[in-house]
């Protein structure tokens, strides 16, 4: 009997020490891993403000080039490219590697927007496109016009994607 009330008086005691425990420190279970988990940032790509980039595919003088030839992108970040051809010539923006290295999210023409995968873009004269994407993959890419000797005169160009920073 002695001994019963023993155990059941330890018992009580540690029940009154978890309680006045509690009392002491109500944030305690605020405080621990499961009741505030870690937040997880969920990102949409497509909702950032696009930047704008120009490039116009030769000039009113017809030269053989792009203005500017060098572009510098960067991973993750949401980009609208406004191609732009004054010149008489028909021309090419052709970067067939830079395209697989993006998420196109749309090209529009005129009044038309076009919606997936965009491998090449062709301008006619005094027409403009805008290309928006999303550079995926890190790297630099060779651009050039595909029209016969166009390259070899000049058009061509590089189009760098850096990391996310
Ligand atoms: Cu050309």
């Amino acid at each position: 009997m002695r001994h019963t009330f023993k155990i059941f008086s330890q018992i009580l005691s540690i029940w009154i020490f978890a309680i006045s425990f509690l009392a002491i420190s109500p944030n305690l279970a605020i405080a621990s891993p499961i009741a505030s988990p870690v937040k997880i940032a969920s990102v949409d790509f497509t909702k950032q403000t696009a930047i704008e980039v120009k490039v116009s595919l030769s000039d009113t003088a017809n030269e053989l080039k792009f203005i500017p030839d060098r572009f510098t992108f960067e991973s993750g970040k949401r980009y609208k490219l406004l191609l732009n051809n004054p010149s008489g010539l028909k021309h090419y923006f052709t970067s067939k590697d830079f395209a697989d290295a993006i998420w196109t999210q749309n090209v529009v023409a005129g009044n038309v927007e076009v919606k997936g995968n965009i491998r090449e873009l062709e301008l006619r004269p005094n027409t403009t496109a805008a290309w928006t994407f999303i550079p995926i993959k890190s790297g630099t890419y060779e651009l050039h016009c595909v029209i016969a000797g166009h390259t070899e005169a000049g058009m061509r160009g590089l189009i760098t994607i850096q990391p996310s920073a």
